[in-house]
């Protein structure tokens, strides 16, 4: 037995089969590109019920099908808040992730949402969001939604929310809050089919606004 097979075998069950789901045939990492970190380290003074435990640590690899594309660079956003406080809901999807000033779109205060039409239903297999990253902060009640349905009314799913105690009244969410860095958060989608994706969120841990400096969505084409 090498060294390899010695690691593997200590690894739970349970584990071995994600990493199994990730890698594999008709399988490749799916390629980024990552803005420049505006702060370092670990944030100590964030307390919240519902944050995944801090680890510091890159993201690592993402396994998506291969032939996996960016499909929502410069597609039209449109937003609870179509007056932003600050900049243009064409931020969310110009390509810029820079963390500095002049790089994010503000949204008014409490819950708020925005969407992409992505201009033809795909299968997706990730979907990236970067609120706002120059400082260390958590945003509150993150909810990710896919819909053939411009308006949400109908054929919703929810692929991420992190909304533990119902704030948004979307439904109790079980994922983690998390402390927003460069690298974005990556959402699996999981192959969830759709055309338009739908974000949102209900403030953070600074201020009650919302902010998005991008969103990436990616998939393959409905065979
Ligand atoms: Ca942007
Ligand atoms: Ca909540």
């Amino acid at each position: 037995m090498n060294r390899h097979c010695c690691v593997y075998a200590l690894l739970p069950a349970a584990i071995l089969a994600a990493l199994a789901a990730r890698q594999g045939p008709g399988k490749e990492e799916l390629k980024l590109q990552l803005p420049k970190p505006l702060f370092i380290g670990t944030p100590t003074n964030i307390k919240s019920p519902n944050l995944e435990v801090i680890t510091g640590k890159p993201r690592g690899p993402f396994y998506v099908p291969v032939g996996t594309k960016l499909l929502s660079l410069n597609r039209p956003v449109k937003s609870s808040d179509m007056q932003p406080v600050i900049g243009e809901l064409t931020m969310v999807t110009d390509g810029e992730k820079e963390g500095g000033d002049g790089y994010f779109v503000e949204l008014g205060p409490g819950k708020q949402w925005v969407q992409i039409d992505l201009g033809a239903p795909y299968a997706l297999h990730a979907i990236l969001v970067w609120h706002y990253h120059s400082q260390a902060r958590v945003y509150r009640d993150v909810i990710v939604q896919v819909s053939d349905d411009k308006d949400f009314l109908k054929g919703v799913a929810t692929v991420f929310n992190n909304d533990h105690d119902n704030t948004a009244g979307l439904g109790i969410g079980k994922d983690k809050e998390y402390v927003e860095v460069a690298e974005g958060r990556l959402v699996d989608p999981r192959g969830t089919r759709g055309r338009y994706v739908r974000l949102y969120s209900g403030g953070n841990t600074s201020n009650d606004l919302n902010h998005y400096v991008e969103v990436e969505v990616y998939g393959t084409p409905l065979t």
